[in-house]
C-alpha cells in the first residue's frame, strides 16, 4: 500500500482518540496495539469487501477448509508486510515516541492447534491468499487454546492460554448469520406425500456465532475468512423454556455446558480418548459451517444439484469427517433429494487427507455413545456403511473377514477413517513415502477398491512467515543476491546456487547465521540465565514431545557425548549448543518424563566445569509458532530424527532447511524428498529404513537387550538413568528405562544409537570446514523452494478441488 508516515501518523493519532478518548502521552503499548490493530483492519476491510464481492459476482468454484485447527501465530506484523506497510509504520511510530517491536510483542500468538496439521491449515490459508484462490477456513473459536507450558524443577506444568482476555482485533463477530446446531433426543419417522420423512425432537439446541477473520493475501488484494465458531445458548432455551420455570441452577448450568463446546482446544496425545465433549464439537464445527456454505450458495443458486461443481470441501484429518454424513442429512431431509443423487453430490464435494499412521491415532468412536448425541447422523452413518458393505459384498461374495476390517461400523465403533475414504473423492497422504505406505499398507484394502482415490500431496510451508517474517536479514541477501522474484514463485530460490561457491556470499551468508545466533543467545540468557556460547553449534530439536520423535535418542546421545569428555576432556569435538522445545500431551507420562530427563541431564552437564563448556543444553519452554520464528533462523542442525515410517510428513524439517539448517535425520516423511532435492552431501541420514521398520513389526527379530549387551556406551548411559548419577529421584527415569529394555524399545532408540552416534560425528567433522559447511547451508535454502505451501496448495487446487484464482482488482 502506498501511505506516507505523516498520513498514517494522523490516521493513528486520530484512532487513537476515538478508540481510547484520552491523549496520546497516556497510551499504554496495549493502548498502540489496538489502535493500530483498528487502522490495519480498515486497509483491509476494503479489499475484504472487494474479495467478496468478485467472488459473488463471478461464480467461481470455492474452497472450505475444514479444521479443528489453525495454528496461526501472531497476525499484525505479518499483515504489516503482507500490505508492505512495516516500515513505514516503524518510522511513523518512532517519530510519536512508539516503538513499533514493543507493540508487536504484546500479541499473543493465536495458538489454535497442536503442531503440524494446526500449522499446516494455517500456511494453507496463507497460500490461497497469496496465490489469489477463493479459499476459506471454517474452525472453532476456542476460548484457551493450546495450553501453555511452564517448567518448574525440570517438570512441565500446563497453564491455560486465555489468548482473547485483551479481546481479538482481527475478529469480527457476525451474529446475523449465527445458525442452530442440535444434539440428542430422537428421530421419528413419518410419510409425507408418500415418502418417507425423519423428523428429529426433543433435541438440545446449541447456538453457533460465527466469528470471522480476514486472511490476507501477500501484497495482492485477495482477503480471504477464517470463519470460527463460537458455542452459544439459544435465547428460547435460555431465557424462557427454562428459567421461567423457576430453575434457575439449571439453567445456567445448561449454559455452562453449551459454552463448553467452545471453550477449550484438545491436547494431542495420539490416543483417542473417545471423549464426548470432543465429539460434540467435531458435529458443531461440521454442522455450523455446512449451514452457512450452504445458506450462501441457495442465495445465489436456488437448487443444491450443481453444489459440487462450486463447492470444494476438505477435511483435514478425519476430525471433521462427520461432513459426510451431515451433508447427506441437510440434502435429503431438508432439501428432499434422494440418496443416490445426495450420495453423488456429498463425495464430489469432499476430499480427505490423512495425517498420521499410527495406529492408536486413527479415531473411532463407540457407537453407543454416537447413536445418542447424534441419533439422525448415526441413521446415515448405518446406510452408508449398509451400503458399502453390499458393494464390497459383491466384489468379495464371501469374504466375510476383509468385510469386517473395512466396515464403517465394527465391533461396537464408527470407525472414521473408513468412512473418510467412502464418503470423499480423494484420499491424500502429506509425502510420498507416507501415501507409499498408506496405499500399500494401512489402506491397502482400501486402495484395492478405490485406486483413483488415493494421490500424495507433501506439505509445505509459506516462506512469507517463515523466512521473510523470520528471517528478515537471510531475505534481505537473498533478494540482493537474486531478486524478490523468490517472494512469489519459491523455486526461484535455485538462483542462490550460482552463489554457493562465491566466498564473498558465503561469507555474508554465515555472518546473518552467526548475528541470528547472537540474538537468540541474548534471548536465551534473558529466559533462562543459562549463557550459552555463540560459537557452537546450534543444535535443535523443536517439535511435540512424542516417543516416535525420539527425544529420547537425542537425549542419551548427549549423555554418552558427555561421558566420552568426562573421561576426555580434551576429545576433539567442536562446542555444541543443543537446544530443545516442546509440549508433551498433558496426560502422556512418558513424554512427561522424557522433558525430566532433558532437564536432568542439562543440570548435570550445564554445571559440570570439566567439560570446559564443550557442551551445553537448553530446553525453551513454551514451543509455539513465535518462538519457532526466533529458532530456526538460528538454527544449524535440525534434528529430524523419527522411528521411520512413523513421521507422516514432517514440517519443521522445511522451515529449518529454508533457513538453512543442516538436517540430521531418518529416511523418513519429508526427509526423503528433502535429501533427494538436496542430495546426500547436503544433508546426514542415519538408520533404519521404513521397510526395515515395518518387517520388524510384521516379523519380530529385534531384541534391544542385544544392542545392549553389544554396546559398552548403552549398558552404561542406560545404568546412568537409573543409579542415582543424574540430580533427579532414583527412579525418576525407570519407565523410560523399562520402556527400551523391557518393553523391547518399540521406537528403535537402541538399535538406532550408534547409527546416530556415527551420524552426529559427521556433523561434528563437516561443521569445522566452514566453507563447505555455509555451502551445504546455501544449497539447503536453494533448493527449499519446492517446499513451499505455495507448490503444495497448486497441486490441491488443480489435483484435487478445481478451483481457479480470481483476480482482485484495486
Ligand atoms: C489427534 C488428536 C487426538 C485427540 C484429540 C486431539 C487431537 C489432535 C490432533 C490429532 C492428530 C494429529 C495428527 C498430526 O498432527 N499429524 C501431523 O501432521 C503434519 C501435517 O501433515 C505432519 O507433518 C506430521 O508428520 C504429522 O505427525
Amino acid at each position: 500500500m502506498n501511505i506516507d508516515k505523516e498520513y498514517f501518523q494522523k490516521l493513528f493519532l486520530e484512532k487513537f482518540e476515538a478508540i481510547h478518548g484520552k491523549m496520546i502521552s497516556e497510551a499504554s503499548s496495549l493502548d498502540c496495539y489496538v489502535t493500530l490493530g483498528a487502522i490495519i483492519r480498515d486497509f483491509i476491510s476494503r479489499k475484504w469487501i472487494a474479495t467478496n464481492q468478485a467472488y459473488a459476482a463471478q461464480g467461481e468454484k470455492q474452497v472450505y477448509y475444514f479444521s479443528m485447527e489453525f495454528l496461526l501465530g501472531k497476525m499484525m506484523e505479518r499483515n504489516l508486510i503482507y500490505l508492505d506497510l512495516k516500515e513505514t509504520v516503524a518510522e511513523a511510530l518512532e517519530e510519536l515516541g512508539i516503538h513499533l517491536h514493543e507493540i508487536l510483542s504484546i500479541e499473543p500468538d493465536a495458538g489454535l492447534g497442536n503442531g503440524g496439521l494446526g500449522r499446516l491449515a494455517a500456511c494453507f490459508l496463507d497460500s490461497l491468499s497469496s496465490l489469489q484462490l477463493p479459499g476459506h477456513g471454517c474452525s472453532i473459536r476456542y476460548k484457551y487454546g493450546f495450553f501453555e507450558q511452564k517448567i518448574v524443577d525440570g517438570y512441565q506444568v500446563e497453564l491455560p492460554d486465555s489468548w482473547l482476555k485483551n479481546g481479538n482485533v482481527w475478529e469480527i463477530r457476525k451474529a446475523d448469520k449465527a445458525v442452530e446446531v442440535r444434539f440428542g433426543g430422537n428421530v421419528r419417522m413419518d410419510q409425507n406425500n408418500g415418502r418417507t420423512v425423519f423428523i428429529h425432537e426433543n433435541y438440545d439446541a446449541v447456538l453457533a456465532v460465527p466469528y470471522d477473520t480476514p486472511i490476507l493475501g501477500f501484497r495482492n488484494n485477495t482477503v480471504n475468512t477464517l470463519r470460527l465458531w463460537s458455542a452459544e445458548t439459544t435465547m428460547r432455551e435460555f431465557d424462557f423454556s427454562t428459567f421461567n420455570r423457576g430453575d434457575y441452577l439449571n439453567a445456567v448450568k445448561y449454559k455452562y455446558e453449551v459454552e463448553s463446546i467452545s471453550q477449550i482446544l484438545y491436547p494431542d496425545d495420539r490416543h483417542q480418548e473417545g471423549r464426548t465433549l470432543r465429539l460434540k464439537q467435531q458435529y458443531f464445527l461440521v454442522s455450523a459451517s455446512l449451514q452457512s456454505i450452504i445458506q450462501r450458495y441457495k442465495k445465489k443458486n436456488g437448487s443444491l444439484q450443481g453444489f459440487a461443481e462450486k463447492v470444494a470441501i476438505h477435511i483435514n484429518d478425519t476430525h471433521p469427517v462427520l461432513a459426510i454424513p451431515e451433508l447427506m442429512r441437510i440434502l435429503i431431509d431438508e432439501e428432499e433429494i434422494d440418496w443416490d443423487e445426495a450420495w453423488r453430490i456429498t463425495t464430489g464435494t469432499i476430499s480427505y487427507t490423512n495425517h498420521t499412521i499410527l495406529p492408536e491415532a486413527l479415531e473411532k468412536w463407540p457407537i453407543d455413545l454416537f447413536q445418542t448425541l447424534l441419533p439422525r447422523i448415526y441413521m446415515i452413518v448405518h446406510e452408508i456403511n449398509e451400503r458399502f458393505c453390499r458393494e464390497l459384498w459383491q466384489r468379495y461374495p464371501g469374504d466375510w473377514e476383509k468385510i469386517h476390517r473395512m466396515a464403517i461400523l465394527a465391533d461396537g465403533y464408527v470407525h472414521m477413517a473408513h468412512l473418510a475414504v467412502a464418503g470423499s473423492h480423494s484420499v491424500n497422504g502429506v509425502a510420498e513415502i507416507h501415501t507409499e505406505i498408506l496405499k500399500k499398507q494401512v489402506m491397502a484394502e482400501f486402495y484395492e477398491v478405490f485406486p483413483y482415490k488415493f494421490n500424495n500431496k507433501t506439505n509445505g510451508i509459506t516462506p512469507r512467515r517463515w523466512l521473510l517474517k523470520a528471517n528478515p536479514s537471510l531475505s534481505r541477501l537473498i533478494t540482493d543476491a537474486i531478486g524478490p522474484s523468490w517472494l512469489h514463485h519459491s523455486t526461484d530460490l535455485i538462483h542462490l546456487m550460482k552463489f554457493a561457491d562465491d566466498p564473498s556470499f558465503r561469507e555474508k551468508v554465515a555472518a546473518v547465521k552467526y548475528s541470528n545466533k547472537l540474538a537468540l543467545a541474548k534471548f536465551i540468557e534473558d529466559k533462562s540465565g543459562i549463557r550459552i556460547h555463540p560459537e557452537s553449534i546450534f543444535d535443535v530439536h523443536i517439535k511435540r514431545i512424542h516417543a516416535y520423535k525420539r527425544q529420547l535418542l537425542n537425549i542419551l546421545h548427549i549423555l554418552d557425548l558427555y561421558n566420552r569428555l568426562r573421561e576426555n576432556p580434551d576429545l576433539d569435538i567442536f562446542p555444541r549448543t543443543f537446544i530443545f522445545g516442546g509440549k508433551a500431551a498433558p496426560s502422556y507420562y512418558q513424554a512427561k518424563q522424557t522433558i525430566k530427563l532433558i532437564h536432568a541431564v542439562a543440570d548435570k552437564i550445564n554445571h559440570d566445569r570439566t567439560i570446559k563448556d564443550k557442551i551445553k543444553v537448553v530446553f525453551l519452554e513454551n514451543y509455539n509458532v513465535s518462538l519457532g520464528e526466533r529458532i530456526f533462523p538460528a538454527a544449524e542442525v535440525s534434528q529430524q530424527i523419527s522411528t521411520a515410517s512413523k513421521e507422516a510428513s514432517g514440517t519443521g524439517n522445511m522451515k529449518f532447511m529454508m533457513n538453512g539448517a543442516i538436517t540430521i535425520g531418518t529416511l523418513d516423511g519429508a526427509n526423503i524428498e528433502i535429501r533427494d532435492a538436496v542430495g546426500d552431501e547436503n544433508i546426514v541420514i542415519f538408520g533404519l529404513a521404513a521397510h526395515e521398520v515395518l518387517d520388524y513389526y510384521r516379523h519380530g527379530g529385534y531384541s534391544a537387550w542385544e544392542v545392549y549387551h553389544h554396546d559398552a556406551r548403552i549398558k552404561t548411559i542406560l545404568s546412568q538413568l537409573i543409579n542415582g548419577f543424574l540430580p533427579a529421584a532414583q527412579d525418576e527415569f525407570k519407565n523410560l528405562y523399562d520402556s527400551l529394555l523391557y518393553h523391547n524399545d518399540e521406537y528403535f532408540v537402541l538399535k538406532d544409537f550408534a547409527p546416530y552416534a556415527d551420524a552426529q560425528h559427521r556433523i561434528n567433522t563437516l561443521y569445522q570446514d566452514k566453507n563447505r559447511w555455509t555451502r551445504m547451508s546455501i544449497c539447503n535454502i536453494a533448493h527449499s523452494g519446492r517446499f513451499s505451501s505455495d507448490r503444495t496448495i497448486g497441486e490441491y487446487a488443480a489435483g484435487i478441488w478445481q478451483i481457479r484464482p480470481v483476480y482482485i482488482g484495486n
